[in-house]
């Protein structure tokens, strides 16, 4: 495989029209997950992902895996808890703005995935793995399974990408949240946080002192997202902005970030440099604000490139 990463996956109900989500009585049924977000994405653009966890024995458990297999997402690791459910999500519609969400995940089966459920051959049949904060608050088997995961690939000499995707809902307190975010990150090679989540962890708005703060716990990349305005990456050899990409039609911001990893990892893995693996990113955040749902709008190899184009030319 190409890279590998694991977490929770949720069946998500997107409301079919604006409103309260209290109020609403049609929703459309998807899929939600960061990292099963990322693992799709990267299988779209043609490279071999696998993704790590555990569903319930229920009709959300299937839910997932199908979607996942019809995706070409690699699922041999993923194992099923005959007793606790599948957790899933209500998500609103919104004319502006990011939507209101709503979780049904404690106690689910993903929260029990612990380390005796790491399949270390799985894990090191690839060259890359990717993980996100969520494992680190869902439980405390899910974050002993990402301390050990992580381990085992530094030891093994893979590189790690991490993106923050803080959940404050999921931690008994901030505190907690930031310093157990934090030691995973200074870990990582690859360290990916959205501007205001950046800000929560190290203190400061200021995009040069965010990247120091992780460079100097020996993160060699750092890429600040910042939004429709693009994004910011500082290593020890090189830094630079790179601008984002206009769109009108923003129908739904969740998934832009997970979209931007896509595009970043996939950029990177491919041998492309790091502000065109940035354009890539920021390419792809722009394409999945435009549709409902997280990873609807990513898309192949050949669309990416052509947006790119497209967009680079309309700018000039
Ligand atoms: O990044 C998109 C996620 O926020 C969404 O799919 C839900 O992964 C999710 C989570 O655990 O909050």
């Amino acid at each position: 495989m190409d890279v590998v990463t694991f977490g929770e996956a949720m069946a998500m109900f997107v409301a079919d029209s604006p409103g309260d989500l209290a109020e609403v009585s049609q929703f459309t049924r998807r899929l939600a997950g960061a990292e099963t977000n990322v693992a799709i994405g990267l299988a779209r653009l043609g490279l071999r992902s696998g993704w790590a966890s555990r569903v319930g024995k229920d009709a959300f458990g299937q839910f997932i895996q199908a979607k996942l297999r019809s995706e070409k997402v690699n699922i041999d690791s993923v194992t099923t808890d005959e007793r606790n459910p599948t957790g899933f999500q209500l998500k609103s519609r919104v004319e502006a703005g990011d939507p209101q969400v709503q979780y049904f995940r404690k106690r689910s089966a993903a929260s029990f995935m612990g380390t005796e459920a790491l399949g270390r051959d799985y894990f090191l049949s690839a060259r890359h793995l990717h993980m996100t904060g969520i494992p680190l608050g869902i439980s405390e088997n899910t974050r002993a399974f990402a301390a050990e995961a992580l381990n085992l690939m530094k030891q093994a000499g893979r590189t790690v990408s991490f993106d923050p995707n803080l959940r404050p809902s999921l931690w008994a307190s901030r505190e907690e949240m930031i310093s157990v975010t934090n030691a995973f990150a200074f870990k990582c090679d690859w360290v990916l946080p959205g501007i205001e989540e950046a800000e929560l962890l190290t203190g400061t708005r200021n995009v040069k002192a965010i990247a120091e703060f992780y460079l100097q716990h020996g993160v060699k990349l750092v890429v600040i997202k910042l939004g429709a305005e693009g994004a910011y990456y500082c290593s020890r050899t090189e830094e630079g902005a790179v601008p984002g990409f206009k769109v009108d039609n923003v129908i739904d911001t969740v998934g832009a970030g997970d979209g931007f990893s896509v595009g970043l990892i996939s950029g990177l893995l491919l041998g492309y440099g790091v502000a065109d693996s940035v354009v890539r990113g920021n390419a792809i955040g722009a394409m999945a604000v435009q549709t409902y749902g997280d990873h609807e709008g990513y898309p192949e190899e050949a669309s990416l490139t052509s947006f790119i184009k497209q967009h680079l030319k309309g700018a000039r």
